[in-house]
């Protein structure tokens, strides 16, 4: 690790509280003057350092920048390495892609504090301004069939949801299949894409795509979306950083997919979801049909009730919540 990514690391497990600069150059065997320089360059990047004459070098709390260094030390699944932070990507989902045919190990997150052309599902965009989401891809290799495979959806939706929670104490419901809803407004899209092996024709890996809104403002979304989707919060939170949800993210989705066989959160997700008993608009395509969704299959399929009582399974598609039916 270079000098500058070391000095990063201890001033990130050191937030709020000074280091001199002479406990840095004797922790890390570097001059005095290697470390001003060093933490120049970190403000150039961003990082609000404060610094004291006899005290030292204080990372503000209200320093808020994806790095690895403050990340990486956290991680309870992975390690600092397997994290890659960009400043600008068109998407970390195409990003990881490359880097998963690159053969990058199960585990790889590149997070981005921008993307150009972030994507949602069937083509749709996801929009990713620059410094106030975390726009992620986690490159997984679960030993799965591709029966299987389709729970990694299901379960990403409550480690995400879990990992929110768990930072910031705000409670996060799941409109099937995957959007993270808070009081009635989407803060979160995850889109998953998967690479199939063309001779075996079995799932070689998994590119699992979070994009959540941290602070993103309403009136920055685009307008057709103002109503429906928000943020976290509406200003910098005190002592909740991006870092940390990514860290929380990171563990919970690893952590999941070591279980997820045994489908043990998939009660988590009934529990969490915010469709279950509601009217609904089933969207398959160009077709639409009113339906009561009923419940949550072990498979993560949709179970609904359709408007002739003849109960079904949904596993694709798309749906909206309805208010009351005109009967
Ligand atoms: C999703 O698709 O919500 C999946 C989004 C996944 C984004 C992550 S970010 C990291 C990784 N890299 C990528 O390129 N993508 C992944 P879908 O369910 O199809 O929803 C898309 C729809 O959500 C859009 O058509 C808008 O209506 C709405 N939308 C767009 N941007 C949004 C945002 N920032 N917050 C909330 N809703 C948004």
């Amino acid at each position: 690790m270079s000098s500058k990514s070391n000095i990063l690391q201890i001033l990130e497990k050191n937030r709020g509280t000074y280091i001199s600069g002479e406990e840095l150059a004797q922790q890390l065997q570097i001059s005095r003057s290697a470390i001003w320089k060093a933490i120049n360059e970190l403000k150039k990047e961003g990082y609000q350092i404060i610094s004291v004459t006899n005290k030292g070098y204080c990372l503000s709390d209200e320093t808020d920048v994806l790095s690895a260094e403050g990340i990486g030390p956290y991680l309870t699944h992975g390690n600092q390495d397997m994290i890659h932070i960009f400043k600008t990507v068109d998407s970390t989902n195409h990003v990881a892609k490359k880097m998963a045919l690159e053969q990058s190990p199960h585990g790889t997150v590149v997070l981005a504090e921008e993307q150009t052309a972030g994507r949602g599902r069937m083509g749709r965009s996801f929009h990713s301004p620059a410094g106030s989401g975390i726009y992620m891809s986690l490159i997984l290799r679960p030993n799965l069939t591709s029966n299987d495979a389709v729970l990694i959806t299901t379960a990403a939706s409550v480690a995400v949801a879990r990992a929110i929670e768990e930072v910031t104490h705000i409670c996060a419901g799941i409109k099937w299949v995957n959007d993270i809803y808070i009081n009635g407004k989407k803060i979160c899209g995850i889109l998953t894409e998967a690479l199939t092996d063309f001779e075996s024709g079995g799932i070689e890996s998994i590119i699992l795509g979070i994009g959540i809104n941290f602070t993103t403002a309403v009136s920055a979304f685009p307008e057709e979306i103002q109503q429906k989707a928000d943020s976290l919060f509406h200003e910098k939170p005190a002592g909740i950083t991006r870092n940390q949800i990514a860290v929380a993210v990171i563990n919970h989705v690893l952590s999941v997919c070591e279980h997820l066989q045994n489908r043990s959160f998939i009660s988590e997700y009934r529990q969490r979801s915010i469709v279950l008993g509601k009217n609904i608009e089933v969207i398959q395509g160009t077709k639409s049909e009113k339906a009561t969704a009923i419940d949550i299959d072990e498979n993560g399929g949709l179970i609904i009730k359709k408007q002739d009582g003849a109960v079904t399974s949904l596993h694709s598609g798309e749906i909206s919540i309805k208010g009351n039916f005109a009967s």
